[in-house]
């Protein structure tokens, strides 16, 4: 079996029997009971079962008390938003589609379940983004790259799998208005090419009727390359016989699966086959896509992670970091108006901390999405608690100046993905997701607050990062256990020192990673391939273009007009902040310059000493956390107590780890003693 995160109905809370009596029919106005109206209406029967004992029945008309889906017209809160409010005992959800009705079925029952619900209940909710999406890197032999939490759930022995646990997933994701999914890995090999063929089409539209029962479009990685295993024998862009097959090739596939959301596409990207192959570019290769798939609808979101993986580490003039600015900026404008671009939030790869990807700002005319990462490739793989919000809503908020100092257009990342920066563009939000088939689903249970916490964020990108961890407590620990007397109405997540000792861990959890690891925006001190604990320069003599340069003297990337120039891809002021070290934020002055040892930076300490203060917190505050945990064993359900335990004792090892290989390697290095003198080796 498996748990039901946030959706445990199993709530011990003392007011909650006031809800009871809206669990009693359901009014349906305007809808069919069908698709995903009746997966709303079967997401009520199991909440008023589980939560109070009730079953509900469908009334023909508005009635007393109960719950009513009202359609409505979707000119006030377009094709994706809801209304809920109360009137006269029963609890509405108004909306135009199918879709929304579902969302706000979840966000009701999510609002009686933290007591948040009342007769003057009148909320309307529109997202943020068009697109609020969830990308899986599940190969179909079963098993997840990056994947930290099992293997996949959708894919076993290279076959596709389609079961009650499915289902599930589609209600977490429902729950939270993610409306797209890609299913399979990025990097499309072997059995995966098949998913569009009559080998697994059929399952293939088997999923993309169910994630549609929840409001969710189901999308597919393609093999760019496909076509030279066919006939044409050639992935050219612009070769005629490409063209026309890709043309039937959609075609076919629309016919059998009409509601695919459409494609991810990873090309000239780390070994995969892309346009680059035939001396064309990126536009070439996705245009050709976008323009095969339009007469069906769909869309080809095309990956920007593209740069060189065969760097020589001598050569100090290239930079991976300037790779994406460089292959793309000069095609803005030239894509289809049915290609999204998918950019990575730094210009590397889901470090702790980077800079914003200066395409964002970079790009005035085509459509973009975030791809953000919650598998927690480089910040711990769901042992070590990384909650990833707060940072998450940092990266939204950084204002990219795309149409200058005083334009009153909202040109923050948030802004710009959402097209309210361009009018006519579209966009939106997307993770790497933490999921796979553990008990648990993400392998710590903390680690479901970054699933949580990205779906609350891609809805409503104004959330407070507290307020999401705080909500998804409650809902998730309510499982009432032995700390509390029988009869008593309390559990984790509504006893408030228990939830406040939970919200802590969150909270403190990145910055305290990103201390024992990663100071000052410097990054790719990881072991290689498996990117769990500390190996300083086991990146440094590779071909990745990751590179640390530490000397005796300093280190860093100079990135500013003296370096490589990646600080003049940004707009100005940026461009200006980030290319001299006085004004670049310590945080990322290791990522801009290289620095010297002994620079003082803004907050008064020199590098050095940040680099040992630092680690020293971090993992004091690794160990902090972890006692915090066990403070409450007995209070927290004994199973993700013994899970997150368990791991808290793997992080605070980690944590030491780092903490000693990180500051003996730099004392080592020039030799200057901690000013605490603290025992580093
Ligand atoms: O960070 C790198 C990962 C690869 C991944 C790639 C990508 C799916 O280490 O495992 O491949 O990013 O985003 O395409």
């Amino acid at each position: 079996m498996w748990t039901q995160c946030w959706l445990n109905y199993n709530d011990c809370m003392k007011n909650s029997l006031s809800y009871a009596d809206y669990f009693s029919v359901l009014y349906v106005d305007g809808f069919k009971l069908n698709k995903a109206i009746s997966s709303a209406y079967e997401e009520l029967q199991l909440a008023g079962e589980k939560l109070w004992g009730r079953s509900i029945s469908i009334s023909s008309s508005m009635p007393q008390r109960g719950i009513a889906f009202v359609k409505t017209s979707s000119d006030k809160r377009g094709e994706e938003g809801y209304r809920i409010y109360e009137k006269s005992g029963v609890a509405i959800v108004e909306a135009a589609t199918e879709a929304a009705i579902i969302y706000g079925t979840f966000r009701l029952l999510a609002l009686f379940r933290t007591d948040a619900f009342g007769i003057d209940t009148d909320i309307t909710e529109i997202p943020s983004n068009p697109i609020r999406m969830l990308d899986h890197w599940d190969n179909m032999d079963g098993s997840i790259e990056r994947g930290y939490s099992g293997n996949s759930f959708f894919f076993v022995d290279n076959n596709v799998v389609i079961n009650e646990r499915t289902k599930d997933y589609a209600r977490f994701l429902a729950s939270l208005g993610i409306n797209s999914v890609a299913i399979n890995n990025v990097n499309v090999k072997d059995a995966a090419t098949d998913l569009v063929n009559d080998r697994f089409i059929d399952k293939v539209a088997k999923l993309t009727d169910l994630f549609e029962c929840y409001g969710v479009k189901m999308y597919l990685c393609l093999n760019y390359a496909m076509p030279i295993e066919y006939e044409p024998a050639s992935a050219d862009p612009l070769d005629e016989k490409v063209i026309a097959w890709w043309k039937a090739k959609m075609t076919d596939i629309y016919s059998k699966v009409p509601n695919l959301g459409g494609f991810v596409v990873k090309a000239d990207s780390e070994g995969r086959p892309g346009p680059f192959t035939y001396g064309r570019t990126q536009a070439d290769g996705a245009n050709m896509l976008a323009d095969a798939i339009r007469p069906h609808g769909g869309k080809i979101i095309w990956r920007c992670f593209v740069y060189n993986c065969q760097q020589d580490w001598r050569d100090l003039k290239t930079d991976r970091a300037r790779a994406g600015y460089d292959y793309f900026s000069s095609l803005d404008g030239q894509f289809a108006d049915n290609v999204i671009l998918q950019i990575k939030n730094g210009p590397m790869d889901f470090q702790p901390r980077e800079p914003i990807s200066p395409l964002f700002g970079g790009l005035r005319a085509t459509n973009q999405m975030l791809e953000l990462q919650i598998a927690q490739e480089y910040t711990g793989h769901q042992i070590d608690v990384c909650y990833l919000i707060p940072w998450f809503k940092q990266i939204l908020a950084f204002e990219t100046y795309m149409n200058g100092v005083d334009a009153p257009e909202d040109t923050t990342v948030a802004g710009i993905i959402s097209g309210r920066a361009r009018a006519g563009s579209t966009g939106g939000i997307v993770a790497v997701t933490n999921t796979g088939n553990d008990e648990n689903w993400t392998g710590n249970d903390l680690a479901a607050a970054n699933l949580y916490g990205f779906g609350r964020l891609a809805w409503n990108t104004e959330l407070d990062a507290e307020d999401i961890a705080r909500e998804w407590i409650q809902l998730t620990f309510t499982d009432k256990t032995d700390a509390y007397a029988e009869g008593e109405a309390y559990c984790a997540g509504t006893d408030k020192v228990a939830q406040d000792v939970i919200a802590d861990i969150l909270m403190s959890s990145w910055p305290a990673y990103e201390n024992y690891s990663a100071p000052l925006g410097i990054g790719w001190m990881v072991k290689p391939q498996g990117h769990y604990g500390p190996s300083v320069e086991g990146y440094e003599y590779d071909r990745w273009g990751t590179y640390i340069r530490a000397d005796w003297e300093g280190l860093g990337v100079e990135r500013g007009p003296k370096g490589t120039g990646f600080a003049l891809q940004y707009n100005s002021p940026n461009k200006e902040m980030y290319s001299d070290i006085e004004t670049t934020p310590d945080e990322l002055i290791l990522f801009f310059h290289k620095t010297p040892y002994k620079y003082v930076l803004k907050s008064g300490k020199t590098v050095i000493q940040h680099i040992y203060d630092t680690h020293f917190e971090g993992y004091d505050e690794a160990k902090r956390m972890q006692a915090a945990w066990l403070s409450l064993e007995g209070k927290v359900e004994a199973r993700a107590f013994a899970n997150v335990s368990e791991r808290f004792e793997m992080q605070a090892a980690n944590a030491r780890e780092w903490c000693d290989i990180v500051n003996s390697y730099f004392y080592r290095r020039c030799g200057i003693n901690d000013e605490k003198g603290r025992t580093i080796y």
